[in-house]
């Protein structure tokens, strides 16, 4: 096994640190590394918690891990950062709620940028995941701002989703249109101490009779995350979707998937980064792109002629 895999598995939140980051650049000398690490995941519990902006999503993850170190268990966090890493916005304001749990050699947190992703969750999430398992994290937690398929995204990370909303999310109903309802595996209200939390969570459980899911209708739970009210209910709701994932075969199925998903995207990644890099050097490809722009080839028919001329040699 490599050095920095073994050192990983002694808990040495450096070497975790610096494979994150190999993983972020799909640097391949973390390919050994991941290969000797896969037979020691699969006991970390992965929870996704996304929502709008400002819904408290920190401050849930913050409670949550205080509630979670007060048991025993060991945490994992990422942070899918929206924000640009020059003004690191939201990434500032994760550090300020989170960073009394800095001082926890238990608690390993981390921000992902997600910026100039072209949709969903950035691929290096899922490796992440794996690797804060692997690390001993016995909790996996992902913040992710809800905004359109980075929302969907957090669904081929977790294995239990918590949708946070608040009671100035505004028509609930235009909300769960935006296609929250499937990823849901539990409606948080956050921010019940404000006029609303009240309609907010009759709306939800409205909703869901229009659509129920077989086996599992998602709980709505109210809480005031600042104040730590309706975390411990969240929690023990969060048991009792891992008892039923458990019980109906599906937390391995969704597992299964979720590794699928992160072969194909580490394939399409890889193609992606590999074809630049050849339009960059090869002078063939160089002349087909200067005919293009030139109008002497046209883009839509080139493309395809290239990629069945010579399909095997581009990567
Ligand atoms: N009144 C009230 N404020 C809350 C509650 N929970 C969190 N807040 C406050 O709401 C603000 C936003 O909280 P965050 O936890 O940063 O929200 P977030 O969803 O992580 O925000 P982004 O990551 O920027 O999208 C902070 O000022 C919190 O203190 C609550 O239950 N009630
Ligand atoms: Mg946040």
């Amino acid at each position: 096994m490599t050095d920095v895999a073994l050192r990983l598995l002694a808990g040495d939140l450096r070497a975790l640190s610096q494979v994150m980051s190999s993983v972020e650049r799909a640097d391949p000398e973390a390919a050994p590394v991941m290969q000797a690490l896969d037979a020691h995941t699969g006991r970390a519990y992965t929870i996704g918690v996304t929502g709008p902006p400002g819904a408290g999503k920190s401050t849930i993850v913050d409670r949550l891990t205080e509630l979670l170190r007060r048991e025993g268990s060991t945490v994992g966090i990422i942070a899918a950062d929206p924000t640009s890493p020059f003004t690191g916005g939201a990434l500032l304001g994760d550090r300020v709620r989170m960073q009394r749990h800095y001082l926890d050699a238990q608690v390993f947190i981390r921000s992902v940028a997600t910026r100039g992703q072209s949709g969903g969750l950035p691929r290096a999430i899922k490796t992440m995941v794996r690797l804060l398992d692997a690390a001993g994290k016995s909790i996996v937690l992902v913040e992710t701002v809800g905004v359109g398929q980075t929302e969907l995204g957090i669904m081929e990370v977790a294995d239990t989703v918590l949708v946070t909303l608040v009671p100035e999310s505004g028509d609930a109903i235009q909300t769960l249109k935006a296609g929250v309802m499937e990823i849901a595996d539990i409606f948080v209200i956050n921010k019940a101490d404000r006029e609303g939390a009240g309609q907010m969570a009759a709306a939800v459980t409205a909703m869901q009779g229009l659509a129920p899911r077989q086996g599992w209708t998602p709980p709505v739970v109210l809480t005031k995350a600042h104040a730590g009210e309706g975390i411990p209910e969240l929690w023990s709701k969060i048991q009792e979707h891992r008892q039923h994932l458990i019980q109906t075969a599906e937390l391995e199925q969704r597992r299964q998937q979720r590794r699928v998903k992160e072969f194909v995207e580490m394939v399409e990644g890889e193609l992606g980064r590999r074809w630049r890099g050849r339009l960059a050097n090869d002078p063939v490809l160089a002349a087909l792109r200067d005919r293009v722009a030139r109008k002497e080839s046209e883009p839509y028919s080139a493309a395809l002629q290239l990629l069945d001329s010579s399909p095997l040699t581009l990567y």
